[in-house]
């Protein structure tokens, strides 16, 4: 493989100061780790990262007014670097809400992308058919619903859906995000969304718990009873309280998600974290998460190549 390259800060995009135009990133943020390990695992030939993001530079594309958080710079640049130096070749890059409703960041990456990455947007129900076919033509291929409270003011259910119908005709589907406590309440909505539905980092569950308990069962009925629901088995250090570099408290969890389910399981990085605490993690321990959730290069090819082209490349 060749040599890394600098994901770091330092280029002209992310001056030192984490000031982009009329932007300066928070006071507590943590920028994404500056050189991460060159990961142990080897992914499969055409492995997809399914999950991240890119932010502004904001200096180009404005951080929105209704933002609960301004992040440093993360370009596309560094993530199709970053795509490389892991063994990627292709990504999903799902809109951030710090970027809300305006989705230019997303589309000029999908473009810069040249045929490599494809998109998961954030659309208000007043969208134009032209501005569904521009999205469409630049690569996004669903839409994000968003129920964690600290990102989004909520929106109501009958707006998500008439969203839902709008984008039907696309065939693109629907990406949720929420927290595990919210699922009891939000149940019903999910199981009757007309679409095929990806769970962002399996429901969020509370790996404290039992991975057969009622929590994190609930999530799995869910998925059991709606064969068009999905979930992406990402985010061991979002979810882990023993942290890394193993996250072994998270493996039980997305484990049995691939074993259960390995048609319908995504994985990503989730570059460049947004929001963690306390701590950034190394891109290298995601990585070498991957062979201790799928444990054979069967359930690996499924997670990382099949699953993922299906979903976003089949046209
Ligand atoms: C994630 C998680 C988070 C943030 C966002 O769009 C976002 O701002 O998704 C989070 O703060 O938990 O998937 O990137």
């Amino acid at each position: 493989m060749s040599r890394a390259p600098s994901i770091g800060p330092g280029e002209a995009a992310w001056p030192a100061a984490g000031a982009s135009g009329s932007f300066t990133m928070d006071r507590d943020w943590l920028p994404f780790h500056p050189a991460p390990r060159r990961p142990r695992f080897t992914p499969p030939a055409g492995a997809v990262d399914a999950h991240c993001h890119v932010f502004g530079p904001g200096a180009q594309f404005p951080y929105a007014a209704e933002r609960k958080y301004t992040p440093c710079d993360a370009p596309s640049a560094k993530l199709f670097g970053l795509r490389d130096y892991l063994g990627f070749e292709r990504n999903v890059i799902v809109q951030a809400t710090c970027h809300g409703s305006d989705n230019r960041a997303l589309a000029a990456a999908l473009r810069a992308a040249a045929g490599r990455a494809r998109g998961v947007a954030t659309v208000g129900a007043a969208v134009t058919d032209r501005e569904l076919a521009e999205l469409d033509a630049a690569g996004v291929r669903g839409v994000r619903f968003n129920f964690v409270k600290r990102l989004v003011d909520a929106t109501p259910r009958e707006l998500l859906l008439e969203i839902a119908r709008r984008v039907a005709p696309w065939e693109w589907h629907v990406v949720i995000y929420f927290e595990a406590a919210e699922l009891p309440e939000l149940y019903d909505f999910f199981a009757a969304l007309p679409a095929t539905v990806v769970v962002d980092h399996m429901g969020r569950p509370d790996v404290s718990r039992p991975v057969d308990g009622p929590e994190f069962e609930l999530f799995v009925r869910l998925m059991r009873e709606h064969p068009n629901i999905w979930s992406k088995v990402s985010c061991p250090d979002r979810l882990s309280r023993r942290g890394p570099p193993d996250y072994a408290d998270v493996v039980p969890f997305a484990r049995r998600l691939v074993e259960t389910f390995p048609e319908r399981v995504l994985w990503g990085t989730d570059w460049p974290h947004p929001n963690l605490r306390p701590r950034m993690p190394d891109d290298g321990d995601l990585v070498d998460f991957i062979p201790q959730i799928a444990t054979s290069a069967t359930l690996q090819w499924r997670l990382l190549v099949d699953n993922p082209m299906r979903l976003y490349w089949s046209r």
